[in-house]
């Protein structure tokens, strides 16, 4: 690893020091170097509003000690005025040689590397698609103004999420059950639909839900209604396609009332849909060693009419780890 991709790794870390506190916004860290290569200062945005990452570590310098020096951030330096000032005059001021970008931002406001370059600064970019995936909330948030979507789903080896009469207690272990509510967690909303309302009755622990209900077939007396704000789409508030309830207008909905991920537990007949309607960012799928060996038994991906396996929605797996006896792999949907 050369010196520059260390660095750069570097910001990643102090980046994710700002996980869970500053969505809309995006994680960024930020290393500076004197003349020389030290590591003068170093900083990350810590909350949605505060100092820029370039900011947070400049401000902490006393005197010119970054002067000739060079600055690693993992985000285009931004040159707007929102929240804050624009951290390239701050760069420029402070008198930087050189500047090692992750990526481009994406947002529209901001055009930092042009006038970085008109001031003589040199600018680099490294391990950008590192840097993206770090950021791949943001970049949806950004560019498509939908909430970043997971879907969520636990199987047998042979895909089956029930019996064919609808036992599903308990496909995985305790320790991935425990894991799925810990997860829950890194997410603004959980979406699910009255079907699994109705055949489960969960509890879905948390701070905000969204229900998927057109036709209000659900009883308001079922766990998921006793604790969390819940937004329920039904017909009556959302619109439909071909008699469904039109997802990405949900998604659209919740991007508006300032929800910025989405984690999805449902049934295969669900997942089917939205898989199929391109929805989904991601999946991430438990996978328990056991068969159940029935072809009637229900499966967690129910889609249609696909022929070919070259017509196979492919997948990228990025993590996989052991939860107790099962496997969770976490995958991104490769985009056709
Ligand atoms: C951040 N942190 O470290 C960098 C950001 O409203 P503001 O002033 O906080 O501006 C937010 C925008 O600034 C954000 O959408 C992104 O485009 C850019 N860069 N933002 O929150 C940072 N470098
Ligand atoms: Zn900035």
């Amino acid at each position: 690893m050369n010196s520059d991709e260390k660095y750069m790794r570097m910001c990643f870390r102090l980046a994710k020091r700002g996980k869970g506190k500053v969505a809309p916004n995006p994680l960024v860290g930020c290393v500076v170097l004197d003349k020389q290569g030290n590591i003068v200062s170093k900083g990350y945005h810590k909350k949605y509003g505060g100092n820029h990452a370039e900011r947070d570590a400049l401000l902490k310098l006393k005197n010119n000690e970054a002067e000739g020096g060079t600055i690693y951030v993992n985000l285009e330096p931004c040159s707007h005025f929102g929240k804050t000032p624009p951290c390239v005059d701050l760069i420029i001021e402070h008198k930087l040689k050189r500047v090692v970008v992750g990526m481009k931002d994406v947002n529209p406001k901001v055009d930092g590397i042009t006038k970085l370059q008109k001031a003589g600064i040199t600018v680099d970019f490294i391990l950008t698609s590192e840097a993206e995936f770090l950021n791949r909330v943001f970049i949806k948030n950004m560019t498509q103004k939908l909430p970043y979507v997971v879907l969520k789903t636990a199987a047998t080896l042979d895909g089956k999420i029930a019996s064919f009469e609808g036992d599903s207690k308990w496909i995985t272990s305790s320790e991935a059950r425990s894991e799925v509510y810990k997860m829950r967690k890194d997410f603004d909303c959980i979406m699910t639909t009255s079907n699994t309302v109705i055949a489960d009755n969960p509890t879905m622990e948390h701070k905000f839900k969204c229900i998927l209900d057109k036709d209000l077939r659900t009883d308001k007396n079922a766990k998921i209604y006793q604790q969390g704000k819940i937004y329920v789409a039904a017909k009556e508030n959302t619109p439909l396609e071909n008699d469904r309830l039109d997802i990405r207008a949900v998604l659209a909905e919740l991007y508006r009332q300032g929800i910025y991920s989405v984690f999805i537990e449902c049934g295969g007949t669900f997942a089917g849909t939205i898989l199929k309607e391109g929805l989904i960012d991601e999946v991430y799928q438990f996978i328990a060693p056991k068969i159940l060996n029935d072809n009637k038994g229900l499966s967690c991906f129910n889609g249609d009419d696909v022929s070919k396996i070259s017509d196979c929605i492919k997948l990228d797996i990025y993590e996989h780890k052991k939860i107790g006896a099962d496997i969770l792999l976490k995958m991104r949907l490769i985009k056709k």
